[in-house]
C-alpha cells in the first residue's frame, strides 16, 4: 500500500458525506493536486498521520498553534473546566477575564464580543462599521481574506474605484455592489477610492500583514496612510488581526507596526485550537453593540468556557515567555531564508518574506507586494516543491497563497532538517523535470 493509502481510502468515504470530502475547501489539496492527509495525532512540532507517517508541522491550524500542538497546559485546563458543564448560555466570570486579559494585551481595545470564528467576527465588526456611521460601503483589498461573509466574498470591479462584483456565487450582486477592492500596498487606488466614495464608506478592512496570499508585509506607509484616510473621512479602521493576532506581537501587527485601528478582530490563537473569534476596539463604537446598543449581533456557544479556557491558558502563557516573539521572529527568519537560499541555490527563482511567527516562500524572484505579483509566481513548481517536502516529512500549507506558521515548540533541529528536506525535494523536483 502506498505511503498514504489510509488516507485515500478515508478520503474516497468523507467525499461521499461532505462536499470535497472536507470541513473547509483548502484541506482538499485542490490547489496541491493528490490527496489530503488524514491526521491521527500531533503534539509541538509535530503531526502524524493515519498511515503512521509523521511531519514537521507549518500548518499549526492555520495559526492556532502558536505554542505547539496539544500544549499540555492548554489540554489540562480544557480538560478541568469540562468536567464542571461545556456550557450554560449564561455569563460566566471566565469570559469577563478573558476580555480583560485581552483589552490588556491589546491597547487599541477598550471593549470586546466573543464570537465563534474568525468569520463571525469579520462579519460582526463591518455590521457593526455600518450600524456606527450609518454608511453602506467597505474597502478591502485583493488577496487579503476575511472570513466568508458575504460582503467580503467579493471581487474587484472592473478597475479600481469601480463596484465589487460577488467573488462567489449566492452573494447578491447589490451587495457585492457596495464593497470597494484596492491592490494591497497600492496607495494610489486607495486614494482614487476615497476622492470617489468617501463619504459613503462605512470602514476599511485589511489584514495587517497579509497571510492569505503567501505572506505579504505592508509596505513603509501603507498602514499609516490608510489610518490618516480613514480618520479624514470618517470611516471605521477595521485590522483583521485574526491571523497576526499575538502572532506577530503580543499586541498584534498594531502594536508591531504602531498603527492604532478603531476595531480589531481576532480568532485562531486566542481559542487555542477551540472555536472562537472576537471583535473589539473604541468604547464609543462597541457600545452600539445589542443588547446596549441597536446593532445586533448573538450566538449560543459564543463565550464558551472551554474555548474561553484554551484562549485564556495560551494568553497566560505566551504573556510569561519573556523571549517569544524574538524566537517566533527567528525561527521564521531561519526557515524562509534558508528554504529561499535552497532554491536559488538550485537555481530557482524565490523569495521570502516573515514576520514574528508567519512566513511566506513565493517562487518569484521579488517579494510579491500584492495578490496580482503573487500570482505571477510558478504555482505549479511550488506545487511539486509541496508533494516533495511532503515525502520528505515536511508539511507546509497545502497553497501557494497561504502563509507558513512556526511555533515555540519548533526547534533549531527541526529547522535544520527542513533545510536539509527543501535540498532534496528541490532537486527531486527539477530531475523529474519540474
Ligand atoms: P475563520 O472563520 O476560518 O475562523 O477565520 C476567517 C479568517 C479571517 N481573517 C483572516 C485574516 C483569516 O486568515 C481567516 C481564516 N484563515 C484561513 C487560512 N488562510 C483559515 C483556513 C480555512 O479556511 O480552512
Amino acid at each position: 500500500m502506498s505511503r498514504n493509502g489510509i488516507s485515500e481510502a478515508m478520503f474516497k468515504a468523507a467525499a461521499e458525506v461532505m462536499p470535497g470530502g472536507v470541513s473547509s475547501p483548502v484541506r482538499a489539496f485542490r490547489s496541491v493536486g493528490g490527496t489530503p492527509i488524514f491526521f491521527k495525532s500531533a503534539s509541538g512540532a509535530e503531526v502524524e498521520d493515519v498511515d503512521g507517517n509523521r511531519y514537521i508541522d507549518f500548518v499549526g491550524s492555520w495559526g492556532p498553534m502558536l505554542l505547539g500542538h496539544a500544549h499540555p497546559e492548554v489540554v489540562e485546563a480544557v480538560r478541568e473546566v469540562a468536567s464542571r458543564g461545556l456550557s450554560f448560555g449564561a455569563p460566566t466570570p471566565l469570559e469577563t477575564e478573558f476580555c480583560e486579559l485581552i483589552i490588556e494585551l491589546v491597547p487599541s481595545v477598550e471593549m470586546v464580543r466573543l464570537v465563534n470564528s474568525g468569520t463571525e467576527a469579520t462579519m460582526s465588526a463591518i455590521r457593526l462599521a455600518r450600524g456606527y456611521t450609518g454608511r453602506p460601503k467597505i474597502v478591502k483589498f485583493s488577496g487579503c481574506y476575511h472570513g466568508h461573509e458575504d460582503s467580503l466574498l467579493v471581487q474587484a470591479g472592473s478597475g479600481v474605484a469601480t463596484l465589487g462584483i460577488p467573488g462567489t456565487p449566492g452573494v447578491l450582486p447589490a451587495l457585492a455592489a457596495e464593497t470597494l477592492t484596492a491592490p494591497y500596498n497600492d496607495l494610489a487606488s486607495l486614494e482614487a477610492i476615497f476622492d470617489r466614495f468617501g463619504e459613503e464608506i462605512a470602514c476599511c478592512i485589511v489584514e495587517p500583514v497579509a497571510g492569505n496570499m503567501g505572506c505579504i508585509l505592508p509596505q513603509p506607509g501603507f498602514l499609516e496612510r490608510l489610518r490618516s484616510l480613514c480618520t479624514g473621512s470618517g470611516a471605521v479602521l477595521i485590522f483583521d488581526e485574526v491571523m497576526t493576532g499575538f502572532r506577530v506581537a503580543a499586541g498584534g501587527a498594531q502594536a508591531r507596526y504602531g498603527i492604532t485601528p478603531d476595531l480589531t478582530t481576532l480568532g485562531k490563537v486566542i481559542g487555542g485550537g477551540l472555536p472562537v473569534g472576537a471583535y473589539g476596539g473604541r468604547r464609543e463604537i462597541m457600545e452600539r453593540v445589542a443588547p446596549v446598543g441597536p446593532v445586533y449581533q448573538a450566538g449560543t456557544l459564543s463565550g464558551n468556557p472551554l474555548s474561553v479556557t484554551a484562549g485564556m491558558t495560551m494568553l497566560k502563557l505566551i504573556r510569561g515567555i519573556p523571549d517569544l516573539y524574538t524566537r517566533l521572529d527567528d525561527l521564521s527568519r531561519q526557515v524562509s531564508e534558508g528554504m529561499r537560499d535552497v532554491l536559488r541555490g538550485a537555481g530557482v527563482a524565490a523569495s521570502s518574506a516573515h514576520v514574528g511567527g508567519m512566513f511566506g516562500v513565493s517562487f518569484r524572484e521579488e517579494a510579491p507586494r500584492s495578490y496580482e505579483e503573487a500570482k505571477e509566481a510558478d504555482v505549479a513548481r511550488f506545487n511539486r516543491f509541496f508533494h516533495a517536502m511532503l515525502r520528505q516529512g515536511v508539511y507546509l500549507a497545502p497553497s501557494a497563497f497561504e502563509a507558513g506558521f512556526v511555533s515555540y515548540a519548533h526547534t533549531d533541529a527541526q529547522v535544520a532538517r527542513v533545510l536539509e528536506a527543501s535540498e532534496a525535494a528541490i532537486r527531486e523536483v527539477l530531475a523529474s523535470g519540474g
